[in-house]
């Protein structure tokens, strides 16, 4: 079979097409069934249908385009792809690119006719971000959510999945059965940015994953008081924001405690009812928080909690907790390691095995099927932020590797 390459320029366009949805003065805050993430899907799918290919959407949102072999096969996909859904004024490659080279690559399949003997399905997670649960597409295919468990989870604006869902206009019964079963999968594999400097530092050209560090989140509501600001002596207050803040002083002595590894992270506080000059009522705090190992993680959940309930004691608080599910840590298939290593020096590339501390929903699908992934270098190791960036070159090589791997899996 001959050399099967993407179409650098075209993929270059696409993965620009996608910055306008969302589009920041240098990035894109597209949340997961935000407006902008409702006309990315729109184009996307426009984007697919004028490939001859056609575009499925499951109940919670994971977008799935499947090119066929010749004749009928019921012989499990290789599946392949990330996420275009963004963290709020986040970076234009982060889940985009490994999406649009997903999209290349199933349009390269179907130009090229490569012989395959199995499908290949481009895959797009929804709400990779966290807006609602981390990683939320990929664990509905890992697990069904029950609806009490759904019902209740939240976005960074306060605001309910399920209304999300219904204002798209979807049917959110249907969000709870999504999973598919283990071994309808032959492989997964993902291109992603490094979203560190490891690359950069050490001038290889692609990265190859060898593990995904796992991930907790959850909520905390410190209750107190409403007062007025001018009145109410210092002593007399009863002020949430006094608990939250004594116990953000102390997560990095409470990550140390657990491990050198571990992370724990508040990216939103919210505090209500919100006047500048009023003693506020509740302080809601958002955690993130990481670790490589799965016991460590739920380590690190209790000692989070039980600090904040001491704040909370030590200022006349009450402290409530809404946990979201953790994600585990994933060590990724070792024979897809070999795989890409050797696509990777097959076009001249220069390798380097490395762990990621991002999370991604490689580590979900890890659970259901042989998981690789490929980095590509990022610039200043920047990433979640607009100044997130990667060379062309290197987006249209890790592509072709991301192509060649493909290929290799799905024609033999
Ligand atoms: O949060 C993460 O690590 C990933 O970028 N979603
Ligand atoms: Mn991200
Ligand atoms: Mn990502």
């Amino acid at each position: 079979m001959k050399d099967v390459t993407v179409d650098g320029s075209r993929l270059r366009s696409t993965l620009e097409e996608l910055a306008r949805f969302g589009a920041t003065a240098s990035g894109v805050s597209r949340t997961s069934f935000s407006a902008a993430d409702a006309e990315a899907r729109a184009w996307l799918r426009a984007e697919v249908e004028a490939s001859g290919l056609s575009l499925r959407t499951d109940g919670i949102g994971n977008l799935f385009v499947t090119v066929a072999p010749a004749g009928a096969t019921d012989a499990p996909a290789v599946w392949t792809g990330s996420h275009i859904d963004s963290v709020p004024d986040g970076g234009r490659f982060d889940g985009a690119l490994g999406s649009m080279a997903a999209l290349e690559v199933v349009r390269r399949l179907t130009e090229a006719d490569v012989p395959l003997r199995r499908p290949v399905t481009m895959v797009v997670f929804a709400d990779e971000e966290g807006c609602y649960h981390h990683l939320l597409g990929s664990t509905a295919l890992v697990r069904p959510f029950p609806p009490d468990e759904l019902a209740a989870l939240r976005g960074r604006d306060d605001d309910l999945l399920v209304d999300a869902l219904g204002g798209l206009g979807w049917d959110v019964a249907a969000a709870g059965r999504t999973a598919v079963p283990a071994g309808s999968v032959h492989a997964f594999v993902e291109l992603h940015i490094e979203q560190g400097a490891v690359l950069e530092t050490s001038s290889a050209d692609i990265g190859v994953v060898t593990s995904i560090v796992g991930m907790g989140g959850g909520r905390l509501e410190f209750t107190g008081r409403a007062d007025h600001a001018g009145t109410t002596p210092m002593a007399m207050r009863r002020d949430p924001l006094r608990g939250a803040g004594e116990f953000l002083a102390q997560l990095p002595d409470i990550t140390a405690s657990i491990s050198e590894t571990a992370v724990a992270t508040c990216g939103i506080i919210g505090v209500e009812p919100g006047g500048a000059n009023v003693v506020p009522a509740l302080a809601r705090l958002q955690l993130d928080f990481r670790d490589v190992r799965r016991e460590a993680i739920e380590d690190l959940e209790t000692a989070l909690v039980a600090a904040a309930s001491d704040a909370a004691g030590r200022h006349g608080l009450e402290v409530t907790h809404t946990r979201d599910s953790i994600t585990d840590p994933a060590p990724l298939d070792s024979g897809l390691q070999d795989l890409i290593e050797s696509v990777a020096a097959g076009r001249g590339h220069s390798t380097r095995l490395m762990p990621s501390g991002a999370g991604h929903d490689a580590q979900n699908m890890s659970r259901l099927a042989p998981t690789g992934m490929i980095f590509i270098p990022s610039t200043g190791g920047r990433s979640h932020s607009p100044a997130e960036h990667s060379s062309w070159a290197d987006v249209e090589a890790g592509a072709n590797v991301l192509l060649g791997t493909v290929i290799a899996l799905a024609t033999r």
